[in-house]
């Protein structure tokens, strides 16, 4: 045991009514909802670097954390490592995720930090043997390193690209040795600043060819689990290639990879990208291509991704709504790609940031539940579109605008507008919250 979390003790359920702060009011692993484990719906996983290799900098000034593993040999990783998953048994999280220059010390080559990752990786498989703690996924930082400035795959460089697809191979074996269930791929520097100095359609082909090379890659190996891409607008670059989950969907079937490729969908980057975040998982539902969840909160007003802890209930509510819409989690599961504010400097901060997260997305998945369960919501939905279940409505989408204009003729067709009922339903919603 490290000393780091000293005097916290693990965090058990002890029901909303309870005064203690290191204990959930809502996450009740065990309870049963809509026929199983609250934990087997939410599958939680905590996020290796925001709350282990971030420092706590902002546009304005560098680091105010201090923590004993800020350094960049074996040992420090190692440290990081046991305060990691210290931290995931106080929390009793199923799962972690990681980025391979967040779990190891960067070395002066390609060789090196394979060298690097791999010494991890067999220390991280031991931990999980002991704890019981498993990988929900692993990726590639492939934005950090100066090297990546001009972006990774869609560098001008090919020995960028070269560069970045012999990491990724390191990542998904690293992920495949750990019995990891995904492997994302988050676009990083993937865009562009100025198209003063970009080739726009050659980035797009180089991007389209390292994605296929990563399914090809998969087949090859035969890892079972699915590959994620996580849409974000711009930020870091101004113009991101992954801008929504529409964009990229467009992008999967020019490169035929639709069938191949589902989302891994973050409230923060929705909210960027000018949706709400129940409008992603629901666009990816609808495409079939919703795989998992980066959880966290945006702040409405920054225009940055803040990655700050959930804790609004109404609004996991509605994004559970659409995950249990969508069949739940198979592979994915809800990572909280969440970090402190910098002056949450404790210890305490990173566990009680994470209770209440868990507390809140176990709140809103019961009050999901609950809407789906009863009901009113998807029978008022049905009936606003009842019309297109009778023969005539179904019959419409087959016709042809001839035959519909003489139809309309005949049938003197005057469509009388209804009422969309939107502040009912919302009201309704409340009563679930
Ligand atoms: C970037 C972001 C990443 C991804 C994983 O904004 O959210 O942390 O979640 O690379
Ligand atoms: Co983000």
């Amino acid at each position: 045991m490290t000393d780091f979390f000293k005097n916290i003790p693990a965090i058990k359920y002890e029901g909303p009514n309870t005064d203690n702060d290191y204990a959930f009011h809502h996450y009740n692993p065990d309870e049963i909802v809509m026929g199983k484990p609250m934990k087997d719906h939410l599958r939680f996983a905590a996020a290796y670097w925001h709350s282990f290799a971030w420092p706590g900098g902002d546009p304005f000034g560098g680091q105010t954390f201090e923590r004993p593993w800020f350094s960049d040999t074996m040992e420090a990783a190692k440290l990081k490592a046991d305060v990691a998953f210290e931290m995931f048994q106080i929390l009793n999280v199923p799962y972690f995720c990681f980025h391979d220059a967040d779990v190891r010390p960067e070395g002066n080559s390609f060789a090196e930090n394979t060298k690097n990752l791999e010494e991890i990786v067999d220390y991280f498989a031991e931990k999980m043997d002991e704890t019981g703690v498993k990988l929900l996924w692993g990726t590639a930082n492939l934005f950090s390193h100066r090297r990546f400035m001009s972006g990774a795959a869609t560098n001008p460089d090919p020995d960028v690209f070269a560069f970045s697809a012999a990491t990724i191979k390191t990542c998904m074996d690293a992920t495949m040795k750990l019995g990891g269930e995904n492997y994302v791929l988050w676009g990083g520097r993937e865009g562009y600043e100025t198209l003063l100095n970009t080739d726009m359609g050659r980035e797009r082909q180089q991007a389209g060819r390292m994605l296929q090379m990563v399914v090809d890659y998969k087949h090859k190996v035969g890892f079972k689990g699915a590959i994620l891409i996580e849409p974000k607008p711009q930020e870091p670059t101004k113009h991101q290639y992954d801008y929504d989950v529409a964009t990229v969907y467009g992008f999967l079937k020019e490169f035929g990879l639709e069938g191949e490729v589902k989302m891994n969908i973050e409230q923060g980057h929705a909210i960027l990208a000018g949706h709400s975040f129940e409008h992603e998982l629901a666009v990816a539902r609808e495409l079939g291509i919703f795989g998992s969840i980066d959880m966290n909160r945006n702040d409405y007003q920054s225009g940055w991704d803040t990655d700050q802890f959930p804790n609004n209930v109404p609004e996991t509510a509605l994004a559970y709504y659409e995950v249990l819409r969508a069949g739940g989690f198979t592979t994915g599961g809800t990572n909280f790609d969440s970090k402190l504010r910098r002056q949450s400097l404790d210890a305490e901060d990173l566990i009680l940031a994470h209770v209440g997260g868990m507390d809140t997305c176990a709140a809103g998945l019961k009050a999901a539940a609950a809407m789906l369960e009863d009901g009113k919501l998807e029978a008022a939905r049905n009936e606003r579109y009842a019309g297109w279940d009778t023969d005539a409505g179904k019959g419409l989408l087959n016709s042809d605008l001839d035959s519909i204009t003489a139809k309309v003729l005949a049938d003197k067709t005057n469509p009388e507008p209804r009422s969309g009922r939107q502040e009912r339903l919302e009201n309704l919603v409340n009563r679930y919250l």
